[in-house]
């Protein structure tokens, strides 16, 4: 069935805050793979070597060149048309919050104003033996593996939440803060399995928002989604973005 634009669109409207909650399907039409299903990293790459903490310390040079690789990819790539559809949204409601766990920074980079990144960001590092704030390092070509932390030595590891490693404080807090009091809550491209960030979209429904889902495939938020929209980011929000600038009159 195509996509029911014309319903969503009547579901955003009027809406005065907006959560836009994405996983890596948001990025797929960019190029960078999910983690689940065919071609999926996991299907290629060993989530407990890669995604742990105990798999860091067993191998931290393996880990910090696997991040180099997924740091150069990330540079070197344009955010697709989703991605700037919804930089545009933000022109059309009064507050839009995006709640990612992808660490990829596309959202920012495209221009999204708000970003709550729940599982970390791939250009931040922080030293694993200091209890410190992560910082910026944008390098492509890293000096070595692993890399090390100028002020103690110690290890230095990516700002990225592994498997069994608590989401930041802040984050989950900010997340809370975006969604208990949203109108209309946007899934797209997440297999919406990893906890506690899978629980936001339901958190959102029941605080009485609406869920659009934006998805190629049923997942678990379809059970409770007010609407499915199925088919690629890349085709559907700017489908959806036409819509809505159509009913409000400033369509192109
Ligand atoms: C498209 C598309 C297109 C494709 N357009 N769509 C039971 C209950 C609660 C928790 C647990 C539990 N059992 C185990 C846990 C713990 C675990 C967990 O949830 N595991 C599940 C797998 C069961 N959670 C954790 O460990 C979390 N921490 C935690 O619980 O801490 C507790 C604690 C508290 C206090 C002290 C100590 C501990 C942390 C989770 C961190 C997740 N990290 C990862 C890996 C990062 C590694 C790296 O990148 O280097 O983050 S896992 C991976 O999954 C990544 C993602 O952010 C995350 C979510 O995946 P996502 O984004 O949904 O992607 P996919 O691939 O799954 O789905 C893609 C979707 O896109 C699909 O639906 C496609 O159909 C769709 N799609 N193309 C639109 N073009």
């Amino acid at each position: 069935m195509a996509p029911d634009y014309e319903r969503a669109a009547e579901m955003l409207e009027g809406a005065r805050k907006v959560v836009v909650f994405t996983g890596a399907g948001m990025s797929k039409d960019s190029g960078i793979d999910t983690f689940r299903g065919p071609g999926g990293i996991w299907e290629r790459f060993s989530a407990q070597d890669l995604a742990t903490y105990e798999g860091f310390i067993r191998d931290p040079a393996k880990v910090w060149m696997w991040n180099e690789a997924r740091r150069q990819q990330v540079a070197g790539l344009t955010p697709h048309a989703g991605y700037v559809s919804l930089a545009e949204m933000e022109g059309l409601f009064p507050q839009v919050v995006t709640v990612t766990q992808n660490i990829d920074g596309l959202h920012a980079r495209s221009g999204a104003s708000q970003v709550v990144e729940l599982h970390g960001n791939i250009w931040k590092v922080r030293c694993d033996a200091e209890d410190n704030e992560p910082w910026l390092d944008e390098r492509t070509e890293l000096p070595e593996y692993p890399m090390h932390c100028d002020n103690c030595g110690g290890l230095l590891r990516p700002h990225i939440v592994w498997f069994g490693e608590p989401l930041d404080r802040k984050d989950i807090l900010d997340a809370n803060l975006a969604v208990e009091d949203c109108d209309v809550i946007l899934v797209i491209g997440t297999s919406a399995i990893v906890y506690p960030a899978a629980g936001f979209p339901l958190l959102a429904k029941q605080r009485g928002a609406k869920v659009i889902e934006i998805n190629i495939e049923p997942t678990p938020v379809t059970e409770y989604a007010d609407l499915s929209l199925f088919g690629t980011a890349e085709e559907v929000l700017p489908a959806l973005v036409v819509e809505l600038k159509r009913r409000k009159g400033d369509g192109d």
